[in-house]
């Protein structure tokens, strides 16, 4: 499958190139010896021997935006540069996959990134063809585009997309610049994955990550089981691996085994703070002092409440690329990820906690107990099977971590409203605002058999 070239002579540029980073281009051909310039063979792979990308392919770009935060923290808060009725300057990410073929709608979507950045799913690598040791059909390859910063054509920065977390990553698909590559402007490289390790984990750009991670480039993505399809000794096929069986769950967290971790329903909750004076400082071409970092917004999904229990976005206009606002909220349109969770009496709830902000959160949902499964991608699980999960209605997340916890809804008889809340009361509030605000949202629960499937994750099931 590889093909081993003699190298040729060095063609001029690649002098030019070597020169540059010795002693100068005149004196580079005099003092360098020969061999150092001429490694004896390279190795390529050969494009017609690679086996077909035949898995699923996602194209996200990178760009620069504005969003909708509440509340007032004057001069920073809202930006005096922000476009009418946003406030907010933002990196981050969007999802180009559905105009893939078209190089300038793709590039159309600069400046119009998203917070949080889209989600995305791999199902766990699980050889469906025994024969076939190479089979792929689990395959993830993602596309990344940077289409540079429209506020700040003087950034001439990189971006990656770090899987953070990811246990099998080689460093030319790990998003971590300073030992691999970033995207430059205007470039594109494909990142590969074969997931093996389920499990909740989130994504963020690397390049310059200080700023770039504060300045929203964060997302969330899951690895699911292969459990979801080949089923397990006491576990049923779920219905996200095909099954037809309305019994049987959307899906499992993990490879269990026994079910212990299906759930009807997935809601993921990606917490992450603004500090308006970062990102005043980045519209404004100055350098924030990030040893003062002193966040002064608390988001969930990239929202502070109560927009965290508003509507999902439209998903994505076809012709155009463009996000579609979530219904009656314009001011959301780069904010399309709710945080409502909504079920049925009696359905198990997955919640999937991630923490992409720099400070610890402690989330409590009021009223049920959450068993927590997993953390960090690891099944709570000990030698012998022990089971380590534990049911508690607090969940502490430090920075880089995430939480998998399913409730089991109660039996109500009419629509019944709880809360789920940041237990550091100081970041329940929006700047300059009464009332309650920050990382806080509600649970509705509905008498059984109300609400329909969920089409995805975070989805309502026509609430
Ligand atoms: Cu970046």
């Amino acid at each position: 499958m590889r093909k081993e070239n003699l190298t040729r002579e060095l063609s001029r540029r690649q002098l030019l190139k070597l020169g540059a980073g010795l002693v100068g281009v005149t004196a580079a051909g005099a003092v360098v010896p020969k061999a150092l310039l001429k490694p004896d063979r390279v190795v390529e792979a050969s494009p017609a021997a690679q086996d077909p990308i035949i898995g699923v392919y996602r194209h996200f770009a990178a760009t620069d935006g504005w969003i909708y935060l509440p509340g007032a923290n004057p001069p920073y808060h809202p930006d005096n540069l922000a476009p009418p009725g946003l406030t907010t300057y933002i990196f981050g990410f969007r999802d180009v996959t559905s105009i893939e073929g078209n190089r300038d709608l793709i590039f159309s979507q600069k400046m119009k990134c998203q917070l949080t950045s889209p989600m995305f799913w791999l199902d766990e690598w699980r050889n469906e063809n025994p024969l076939d040791p190479h089979d792929n059909t689990t395959d993830f390859t993602l596309k990344l585009t940077n289409l540079g910063l429209q506020i700040r054509p003087d950034l001439i920065d990189a971006h990656t997309l770090h899987f953070h977390g990811f246990r099998n990553a080689i460093p030319i698909f790990d998003g971590e610049p300073h030992s691999s590559v970033g995207v430059p402007i205007a470039r594109d490289l494909t990142y590969f994955y074969r997931a093996r390790d389920p499990g909740t984990y989130m994504f963020h750009c690397h390049f310059e990550e200080t700023e770039h991670v504060h300045m929203g480039m964060v997302g969330g993505v899951y690895i699911r089981p292969k459990q979801n399809f080949l089923g397990g000794a006491s576990a049923p096929i779920a219905r996200l691996g095909g099954s037809l069986d309305a019994a049987a769950p959307m899906g499992y967290v993990y490879n269990d085994g026994d079910g212990s971790t299906a759930y009807d329903r997935e809601f993921a909750l990606v917490m992450n703070e603004v500090w308006s004076l970062a990102h005043w400082c980045d519209s404004h071409v100055q350098l924030p002092e990030w040893s003062d970092y002193n966040p002064d917004l608390y988001l969930m999904n990239g929202r502070a409440y109560p927009d965290t229990i508003a509507p999902n976005g439209g998903g994505t206009d076809s012709a155009t690329g463009d996000l579609i606002p979530p219904a009656g909220r314009p001011e959301l349109k780069y904010q399309p990820l709710s945080s409502l969770i909504t079920c049925n009496s009696g359905d198990r709830v997955l919640i999937r906690f991630i923490n992409l902000g720099y400070v610890e959160q402690s989330m409590r949902l009021t009223g049920i107990k959450m068993r927590v499964v997993g953390r960090d991608a690891t099944f709570l699980r000990g030698r012998g099977g022990n089971d380590l999960s534990f049911l508690t209605d607090s969940v502490h997340i430090g920075a880089g971590q995430s939480v998998d916890a399913i409730f089991v809804a109660p039996d109500v008889t009419e629509k019944t409203v709880l809360k789920l809340f940041s237990r550091n009361l100081a970041h329940l509030s929006n700047p300059g605002m009464p009332g309650l605000g920050g990382p806080m949202t509600e649970v509705h629960i509905y008498p059984a058999g109300t609400l329909g499937d969920q089409a995805a994750a975070n989805d309502w099931g026509g609430a």
